[in-house]
């Protein structure tokens, strides 16, 4: 559906464009090596890649102010990163480093942000959704013009917190936007495995909540999407629900044997690619040469090159930090 709002900041391919590309390209850089890192056993734990999803937060991000909020989930590098994050830093937490974002200590499910508005990324599927609602919450009561956004996954649509948050929202009028990111498998389970009714958006509709889908695969629509979901929270005009179509590429976390799916799905999402589409865009509607493309992809891997080696000298912390961080010196 269309949702009735005011004008709002829609993309434009000329100013967003280019932008667009480079944030996605460098995202895609990031995600990419991990496998790499968690082979070398540089990263302890799990890490969940997003490679092939970067439209969504690159495209959600862009309507979003430094003071908005954002409750992200185990999959949420891109939406630090997307919102801001400094690669370096954001690297620096996920290889448990001094120099991290939580010092080290969060790792890749606790990247928290404070002065990015970024809540946390998550461990616990759909702890977001409650964060955001609560965040949105919060700037109704002060009197803020901030709005929040939950990034969560289709598995999360059936955690209990989604009908809370929904219906909350919803009778509260707050400013907060549900980004589900449908990327069709929670770990090895189909969407079709796991629900009777796979149209996600209805969830939506059914608390009352204007809720759209949109190709979560093209950064121009998800962005177009987000702009009139935020400009109507910011405008007080309540809650929106967004479902983006889209894919990860790689396996649910390094190590998943994929036996739940064919390469022959994976290679023809591949064929939707977020980044190979807007640069076949920006080509062909003369906004970019070739030689401009290829300069934006090469500036992502130095970003990256100079993220990993900040990350990788950047020491351990120390023991006697295990105390700090904890709990009141937080707030
Ligand atoms: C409350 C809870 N239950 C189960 C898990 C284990 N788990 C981690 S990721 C995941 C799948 C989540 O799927 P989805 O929400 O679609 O996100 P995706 O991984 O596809 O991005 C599960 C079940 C968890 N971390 N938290
Ligand atoms: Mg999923």
């Amino acid at each position: 559906m269309t949702i009735e709002t005011d004008v709002f900041n829609k993309f434009d391919l000329g100013t967003d464009g280019p932008s667009a590309l480079e944030l996605m390209s460098t995202i895609r850089e990031f995600e990419s090596r991990l496998p790499g890192y968690s082979e070398a056993g540089l990263i302890r734990g799990s890490t969940h890649p997003s490679v092939g999803m970067e439209a969504v937060a690159v495209g959600v991000s862009r309507a979003l102010r430094d003071s908005d909020s954002v409750a992200s989930n185990h999959r949420g590098h891109a939406h630090c990163l997307a919102k801001g994050a400094d690669p370096g830093r954001t690297l620096a937490e996920i290889l448990g480093r001094r120099d991290g974002y939580c010092g080290g200590k969060g790792g890749s499910m606790h990247i928290g942000v404070k002065e990015l508005g970024i809540l946390g990324t998550n461990g616990i599927v759909g702890a977001g959704i409650g964060l955001a609602t609560g965040a949105a919450l919060a700037a109704q009561a002060q009197g803020a013009d901030n709005v929040a956004v939950a990034y969560f996954g289709d598995g999360a649509t059936n955690q209990g917190v989604l009908s809370e948050a929904f219906n909350l929202a919803a009778i509260w009028n707050l400013p907060v936007v549900f980004v589900c990111e449908n990327n069709h498998f929670a770990q090895s389970a189909t969407l079709e495995e796991m629900v009777a009714q796979p149209d996600l958006h209805r969830r939506g509709e059914a608390y009352g909540l204007p809720s759209v889908d949109v190709d979560g695969m093209d950064v121009e629509a998800v962005s177009n999407a987000a702009a009139e979901a935020v400009h109507r929270a910011r405008s007080g005009l309540g809650p929106t629900f967004i479902v983006a179509d889209t894919y990860r590429y790689l396996g649910h976390m390094a190590g998943d044997t994929e036996i739940y799916r064919t390469v022959d799905q994976v290679e023809q999402w591949k064929g939707r690619d977020p980044i190979n589409r807007l640069a076949e865009k920006l080509l062909t509607s003369n906004v970019l040469d070739q030689a401009q493309l290829d300069a934006i992809a090469a500036t992502a891997v130095s970003a990256v090159d100079g993220a990993e080696s900040f990350a990788k000298s950047s020491p351990y912390p120390d023991v006697s930090s295990a105390f700090t961080q904890v709990s009141e010196d937080i707030r």
